[in-house]
């Protein structure tokens, strides 16, 4: 085992569970943290219900860890003050919890909607600017400097993965281009967690996809090497969806529906 203690938030979530299973290995004990029900522990698992926005709460689940896996947070366009507890004041709380209680390494759950508004004809690394695409992009943007700042600052070294579409299939056309695999995130936070020296990385998180927009050579930094490609999906995707307008909004951005959507008003 390489660690004593790894926690990870958002665990009831989606991407939560795939990790609960395919980091069960990684350390003696993974601590599960989430607002919402975790079920029953397994012998190598802590359960803990956590509001991210409650900084007791993260400060009592970041104690005796050695890593943490940031995965908590609203994962889609919502109301400023939804994405402002969960995501804003969320991952300071993380970041803040993590430096007084001496955890060393963070992997961060970003989203590709942090540079959503970049052009598909463009490929980009992740050296650009932010160009957010939504209140929920502006918010992964918020937690990547944060990151960085803990980084310069103390030292907290961090790894950014800007999550395309992690889903077990692309589900349309645009996921083509940025679906990952179970697998392959699995791979991805494992060797986040475990390279020798990380320093501040942003990366992106995705498969081995031929009509990428994302340069992802900075992935050497833990030596990932995608195992999966979303091309063996994309005869079927064809056949099973029109051909859409290449100037519709939801297809020229990196971040389809997100940058195409309409500013999301509280009332
Ligand atoms: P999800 O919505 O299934 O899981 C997020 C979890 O965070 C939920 O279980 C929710 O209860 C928890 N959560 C939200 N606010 C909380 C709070 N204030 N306190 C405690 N827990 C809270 O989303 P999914 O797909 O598992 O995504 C995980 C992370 O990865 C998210 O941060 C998301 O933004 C990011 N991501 C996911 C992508 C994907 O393709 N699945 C793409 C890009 C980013
Ligand atoms: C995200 O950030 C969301 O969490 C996820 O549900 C997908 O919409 C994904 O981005 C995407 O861009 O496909």
């Amino acid at each position: 085992k390489h660690f004593k203690r790894v926690l990870i938030t958002g665990a009831a979530g989606a991407l939560g569970k795939v990790l609960r299973a395919g980091l069960a290995d990684i350390a003696e004990t993974l601590r599960l943290t989430d607002r919402m029900e975790l079920g029953s522990a397994a012998a190598n698992e802590e359960l803990q219900v956590c509001d991210l926005a409650d900084l007791e709460s993260v400060l009592a689940a970041t104690k005796d860890v050695e890593a943490i896996v940031h995965l908590g947070g609203v994962a889609r366009e919502n109301t400023f003050n939804n994405i402002l507890n969960s995501n804003i004041v969320g991952s300071y709380n993380v970041y803040e919890a993590a430096r007084k209680n001496g955890v060393k390494r963070i992997i961060f759950a970003s989203s590709n909607h942090a540079i959503g508004f970049y052009d598909r004809t463009e490929t980009i690394d992740s050296n650009v600017m932010h160009r957010p695409d939504s209140l929920y992009g502006l918010s992964k943007a918020f937690g990547e400097d944060l990151a960085r700042y803990y980084f310069d600052k103390f030292g907290i070294e961090s790894v950014c993965i800007r999550i395309g579409s992690c889903f077990p299939e692309p589900m349309d056309r645009r996921m083509l281009a940025t679906w990952q695999s179970y697998d392959d995130f699995v791979q991805m936070v494992s060797k986040s967690l475990i390279a020798a020296r990380v320093g501040f990385t942003v990366i992106y998180g995705m498969s081995d996809n031929c009509e990428s927009f994302w340069d992802n050579t900075k992935a050497s930094v833990i030596g990932y090497r995608p195992k999966d490609t979303a091309d063996v999906f994309r005869e079927k995707m064809f056949a099973a969806t029109p051909t859409p307008d290449p100037f519709a909004p939801a297809i020229v951005y990196h971040g389809g529906g997100f940058a195409a959507d309409g500013h999301f008003e509280d009332q």
